[in-house]
């Protein structure tokens, strides 16, 4: 932030406004601590001094490429050069080794054709305007000369760009390590189909983005010694199971649902499908179509790509059988059976969607419809089968789609992955990550605080990393660094991983214990956690918690995290499925080894996602990091609208601000000795006559203003936070004394 001593009447400052974050104004009186504004539309404001920003008066009017060549380093500095960038289209911009890019919303065909991938092709960082393609192709460059891993790591909330992002990486390796493109299937064309594939069954139409992504992904492209794409690794994390159920209005199920019923007519006819408005897993929202997307079309579209990536025409076929039975199953309903808490189907119509779904599972109408209203109770004494309640039965039938549904997924990716290849021998890889941003609703369960989980994990890694790079710029200069310091998370990811005693351990503890609720869950939660900093109990409820996240604040409700933690597959489901005549859906249930030790019987999502987390970060450590950060200019998701009060919140919790107040615990400005001389040599103006030498000449300049605590570098000078602005006044200063007495001599002249 600026430092209120250098404001003075006259100062160009930046002040916090409700409407756009920032605005500009100028200081025309200063009482106390108190300034008061003239802003750039108009107004006059007061504020403290302390909340102001002083401006820099020297960014060209189109922005600069690399933000840490602003001279100060702030918010409002930032999210101006941003702002001014994207109205130009340049959507892209550096802080330092972070590329920023900003979702224009529109096709801007210049930035993505194949002449520009030739010209970012082993060009300096830096002498090409940022791109990602810049950043690729850096990866790669550091790969081949360094012979070491690198991973590109793609982050943002949801609807800023990072499966587009994703994609223009992998295509820009794909042209830098690919072999041929005449070749028919090649890996990198097969890397690369794999995106429309699981696009297909993993994303989905939400209120944020109408190609939202319900899945984590790593892609990790292996090469050989020539620089040659040779394999690729695809892992997934945690898709979205409730979806397959349950959407909310103006949302979509994943996709495949509605392109399966675009289908040619013969596929409709086979499946008995049509009109998506008749089945219930798709119509409890409005939504069918989307804008610009032809379903029919897209179904053919992703059949070709199941063909690239190797899926045959016979699986291909029992993929799409299985999402037409998903829907059929969706469509049985219950009623109440004449027996008290027993339920039968429904009528007709739920029993032509019982038959359908068996006939297309390949499974015995009567074994499925009992899998569905009956559950078998093993006691010491005997074995009874008990009737589920018509609600009971609807739960039976949910969970069976959304187990059914996350193994097809599952069955998808390692098919793919089989199909692709790995390369045993590749000792190199880039890595690249399109997770799921920070996400903060109004409501907000288990999902989301996996998701949290997961920025947490990815936030510590990105703030070391940054703390790192400074490091080594300041080793290269000669500095010293040793006071410098910066606040990590790591409190915050103890009270969330910690064994024994975190939150998840505790919600497996809880799991474990039969007569266990959300509600003695989250007693035991405010019992453990009374004095951490990181959490709060809120008030007027009792099954709520909150985590205090790097980002901010999330209020998670309890009530689904039990179950949805638990990570079972019920066994009339398991016996079912595993008996079906379908040798593809029989695949998908593999029969279950004998449990044998507790912890497999206990098994519970969250402590398989830790792991997973841990397996991700363990790779991403043995890598050479890159970020890209990506932020959605309005939540309307309309191209040239850049909304600063929206841009300036993603700044913070996307960590983009977290790492620039780590670079301003050291020294935030480097300033080449060539540059520091021709902005301040007016504040020592007998230099010029002395030998010239830049680097005598910064320390002179220095030693005359008085600063302390600043060093010299061996081809910059490096500044704390503030001298720039206290170097900036006294410039400011000097300017309008020589400016004076000039025109005392203009004067005397008359
Ligand atoms: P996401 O991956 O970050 O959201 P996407 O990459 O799906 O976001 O981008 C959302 C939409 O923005 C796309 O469908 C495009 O219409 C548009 N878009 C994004 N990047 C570009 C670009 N570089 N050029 C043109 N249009 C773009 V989520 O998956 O929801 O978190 O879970
Ligand atoms: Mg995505």
């Amino acid at each position: 932030m600026g430092l209120p001593t250098n404001i003075a009447i006259g100062s160009r400052v930046w002040v916090e406004d409700s409407t756009v974050a920032w605005i500009d104004g100028e200081v025309l009186n200063i009482k106390n601590e108190e300034a008061e504004i003239e802003t750039s539309n108009g107004k006059t404001v007061v504020a403290n001094l302390s909340r102001l920003c002083l401006m820099d008066v020297d960014v060209p009017e189109d922005g600069v490429d690399d933000m840490t060549t602003l001279s100060y380093l702030d918010e409002p500095g930032v999210l101006h050069n941003l702002a001014t960038r994207f109205q130009l289209n340049k959507i892209y911009t550096y802080t330092g080794n972070v590329l920023i890019a900003v979702n224009p919303f529109q096709r801007l065909t210049s930035l993505c054709d194949a002449h520009l991938m030739e010209r970012y092709k082993g060009a300096e960082l830096g002498r090409m305007s940022p791109h990602v393609f810049a950043i690729a192709d850096i990866s790669y460059r550091a790969m081949i000369d360094e012979r070491r891993s690198n991973s590109i790591l793609v982050s943002g909330e949801s609807g800023a760009g990072k499966t587009e992002t994703t994609k223009l990486i992998m295509q820009y390796l794909a042209f830098l390590g690919g072999h041929s493109f005449a070749e028919g299937r090649t890996v990198e064309q097969q890397i690369l189909e794999s995106n429309p594939v699981l696009e297909a069954f993993g994303n989905a139409k939400t209120v944020r983005n109408n190609n939202s992504s319900r899945f984590g992904k790593f892609v990790e492209i292996q090469f050989d010694n020539h620089g040659r794409i040779s394999g690729a690794a695809i892992r997934t994390y945690l898709l979205e199971r409730s979806r397959v159920c349950q959407i909310s209005d103006r949302e979509r199920n994943y996709h495949c649902f509605y392109l399966l019923c675009s289908a040619p007519a013969e596929e409709i006819e086979a499946y008995k499908l049509g009109d998506p408005r008749s089945f219930h897993y798709l119509n409890q929202s409005s939504c069918y179509e989307l804008d610009d997307v032809n379903d029919a079309q897209e179904y053919l579209a992703t059949r070709r790509a199941m063909d690239v990536v190797g899926i045959n025409e016979n699986d291909q076929e029992a993929i799409f059988r299985v999402v037409a039975a998903i829907l059929h199953l969706g469509n049985i309903d219950f009623a109440k059976g004449e027996e008290i808490d027993t339920s039968v189907i429904r009528d007709e119509r739920s029993m032509f969607h019982l038959e359908m779904t068996a006939r297309l599972l390949m499974c015995e109408s009567h074994a499925l419809e009992d899998a569905l209203c009956k559950r078998v109770m093993i006691t010491p004494e005997e074995i009874i089968k008990r009737s589920l309640d018509p609600l009971g039965a609807t739960i039976s039938r949910d969970g069976l789609a959304k187990t059914i549904y996350s193994r097809l997924f599952d069955w998808l990716v390692d098919k793919i992955n089989h199909s692709i290849g790995q390369d045993s021998n590749s000792r190199f890889l880039i890595g690249v990550l399109d997770i799921y941003g920070f996400e903060s609703f109004k409501s907000n369960s288990f999902e989301q605080f996996c998701i949290n989980y997961t920025n947490e994990k990815l936030q510590q890694h990105f703030n070391q990393h940054v703390f790192k790079m400074e490091q080594d710029e300041y080793t290269k200069e000669g500095i010293d660094w040793s006071y410098v310091n910066f606040i990590d998370n790591q409190d915050i990811l103890d009270l969330i991983e910690k064994k024994p005693g975190g939150i998840i351990a505790l919600l497996d503890e809880a799991c474990m214990f039969p007569r266990s609720t959300h509600e003695t869950f989250c007693e035991k939660l405010y019992q453990s956690f009374k004095s951490n900093k990181r959490f709060i109990r809120p008030k007027l409820t009792r099954t709520d918690f909150t985590i205090v996240h790097y980002a901010g604040e999330v209020q998670y409700q309890s009530e689904q995290f039990l179950d949805k933690n638990k990570d079972y597959i019920v066994a009339e489901h398991q016996d079912l499925l595993t008996s079906s005549k379908c040798p593809f859906v029989a695949s998908l249930f593999p029969p279950l080894v004998e449990e044998t030790t507790k912890t497999s019987k206990f098994s519970t999502l969250g402590a398989r996602f830790k792991l997973q987390l841990q397996q991700l970060m363990d790779t991403l450590n043995s890598t050479e990091p890159h970020y890209i950060r990506c932020v959605k200019p309005n939540d309307e998701l309309k191209p040239l609208l850049f909304d600063n009060v929206n841009v300036t919140q993603q700044l913070r919790s996307g960590g983009v601000l977290e790492a620039i107040r780590i670079k301003c615990a050291g020294y935030p400005t480097h300033k080449s000795f060539h540059e520091f001389v021709r902005r301040f040599s007016i504040l020592a103006p007998q230099v010029h006559e002395e030998p010239y030498d830049e680097k005598e000449v910064c320390k002179l300049i220095l030693d005359r203003v008085g600063l302390t605590g600043f060093q010299v570098g061996q081809t910059k000078v490096f500044l704390r936070a503030g001298q720039m602005a206290e170097l900036d006044s006294r410039r400011a200063e000097a300017l309008s004394d020589s400016a004076k007495v000039i025109q005392r001599q203009i004067r005397r002249h008359m």
